[in-house]
């Protein structure tokens, strides 16, 4: 069977108003972009023309311009999930104009097995190469990938010259069946392999190629700064000193860390301190930071769910492959980020908080409890199954007028049960092995900025007794204040009694 090449347009001429689509990537790397902007100039005519068009969106994670940005601008998603992070999603999320399901990434492609989201009508693809017997070899990400092309009743490939054909073989493509015949996922060390370099779909169902060359869109990072230096510096010290405990072994552990500005200068100090030994990683994502890493031979090896990198670097790891080739494997999203081998592995798990309560409860995606940031993404699917399950961010935003750390989170993603350490710059607090209150006295005083440590003591002796203390009337004045008077310091508890 020969392969039929068309345009982006004829692809997008398939989709109808109501349909679902389901995309591949995780993070703008490797996802579909031309037959999504066709899709996005559709619907902005069938609008003209004063007929609806919008659609669902199934992906692995965030996608780029070519995807949100230009479909949102469209108001041309009724649905989606899971995790995004584009600013015209997120004003029409917080809108109310779109339908946002925010799951863990690792549930993702089986509750489109499942049913739970409706069926995939068009599978759009992006590959480095695509044969004609149905071999798809996919490009800088795994995502869902592997499911929607298989669920999907018709299936088109971008087939994008962007990405090097040297991404071949860099896959380990591997579905588990669903309960009650789901097995063990057979994955003992991060760099094992279990499944296939590509997805193999009947070649019927692939329905046209589009060649493209378009690069991803992953976005630049912000230069590392003291605060954040600090903050790295501190997971560092962290580590090591709980590796000299013994609690973690001298041949260390997996690490997993977020995405993000933090998250990367989180990992650039881990890879300075020389007292922290070569270590590897089983992750989602691999930031530039770590591609660094691994040609300083401090990061041994990665097993991911994509190369959420900058184009230079993207670049020079094509130009490098012969290097490349044994230090990374990618993976789909349900595999990448599977609580099991979280468990088994015995991943360090590193994420970023948007905002931490005194009791250790999370808060990684709503700002002041109502407006969507990003999404949870996979920071769930490791908290809760790390060995060691560990939160960053600095303890003041917005200079100072907010603090990272309030009395009650106004969103909660991840509870008190699953949260293992918290770090700011200013310190660390370990939660482990504590009752609320011992939890509270650590973070107040290890990890609360100094302009609001004397606030949150106020509001804990304020607070009625009980397991965990708390003044129900006054839990959210922080927030309260802020939305009010612009500034968290100015919160009077007097008000709030
Ligand atoms: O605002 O953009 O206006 O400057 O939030 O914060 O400090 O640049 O940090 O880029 O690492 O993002 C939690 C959002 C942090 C991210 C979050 C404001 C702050 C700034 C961004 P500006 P920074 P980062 C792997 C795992 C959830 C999912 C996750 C995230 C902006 O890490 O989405 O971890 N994580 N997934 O000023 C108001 C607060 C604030 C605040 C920060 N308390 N109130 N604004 N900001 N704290 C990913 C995947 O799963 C693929």
């Amino acid at each position: 069977m020969s392969l039929k090449f068309i345009t982006a347009e004829e692809a997008a001429g398939l989709v109808n108003h109501g349909d679902n689509i389901g995309i591949s990537g995780f993070t703008p790397a490797g996802t579909a972009k031309a037959v999504t902007a066709a899709l996005a100039k559709k619907a902005e005519e069938e609008h003209l023309k004063g007929n609806p068009f919008q659609i669902g969106i199934f992906t692995g994670a965030s996608t780029g311009e070519s995807c949100d940005g230009v479909l949102s601008r469209a108001k041309a998603i009724r649905y989606r999930a899971p995790y995004t992070t584009n600013a015209d999603f997120r004003k029409a999320v917080n809108n109310g104009e779109i339908a946002y399901n925010d799951i863990h990434l690792s549930q993702m492609a089986q509750e489109v097995r499942y049913g739970f989201m409706g069926k995939v009508k068009l599978a759009i693809i992006e590959a480095c190469e695509v044969t004609p017997d149905g071999k798809i070899y996919l490009t800088a990400a795994g995502g869902i990938a592997p499911t929607v092309a298989r669920l999907a009743d018709k299936v088109v490939v971008e087939l994008n010259a962007a990405h090097s054909k040297n991404m071949m073989g860099m896959h380990d493509v591997y579905e588990p069946l669903d309960p009650p015949y789901r097995r063990e996922i057979p994955i003992f060390k991060a760099n094992d392999r279990i499944g296939q370099p590509y997805i193999q779909i009947d070649p019927a169902k692939i329905v046209g190629v589009i060649e493209t060359n378009m690069p991803d869109e992953a976005r630049s990072f912000t230069a590392p700064d003291p605060v954040t230096d600090l903050i790295g510096q501190n997971v560092a010290d962290f580590l090591a000193a709980d590796m000299k405990r013994g609690i973690i072994p001298s041949t260390f552990l997996p690490l997993q860390s977020g995405v993000g500005n933090i998250a990367n200068a989180v990992l650039g100090a881990l890879g300075r301190d020389k007292t922290i030994p070569a270590f590897e990683m089983y992750t989602e994502v691999i930031q530039d930071a770590v591609i660094g890493l691994m040609r300083q031979g401090r990061v041994k090896f990665g097993s991911t769910c994509s190369l959420t990198v900058t184009n230079d670097c993207l670049k020079s790891i094509y130009d490098d492959m012969d290097f490349f080739r044994d230090k990374f494997i990618i993976r789909p999203s349900e595999i990448s980020n599977s609580p099991e081998i979280v468990r088994r592995l015995g991943v360090i798990s590193m994420n970023t908080a948007i905002e931490a309560d005194i009791y250790g409860n999370i808060n990684s995606t709503h700002i002041s409890g109502t407006k969507m940031m990003n999404g949870i993404g996979g920071s769930g699917d490791f908290t809760r199954n790390a060995y060691i399950s560990i939160f960053t961010c600095p303890s003041v935003a917005k200079e100072g007028k907010i603090s990272a750390i309030v009395p009650m989170v106004s969103h909660m993603d991840h509870s008190e049960h699953s949260v293992n350490i918290l770090i700011t710059e200013q310190g660390i607090a370990d939660l482990r092995g504590k009752s609320p209150v011992e939890r509270a006295k650590a973070i107040i005083e290890n990890c609360a900025h100094p302009d609001y440590k004397n606030i949150l003591w106020d509001y804990v002796h304020m607070s009625s007794k009980g397991h965990t203390p708390h003044c129900m009337s006054a839990a959210l004045a922080m927030h309260d204040t802020l939305n009010k008077k612009g500034d968290m310091r100015l919160v009077n508890w007097s008000d709030y009694k």
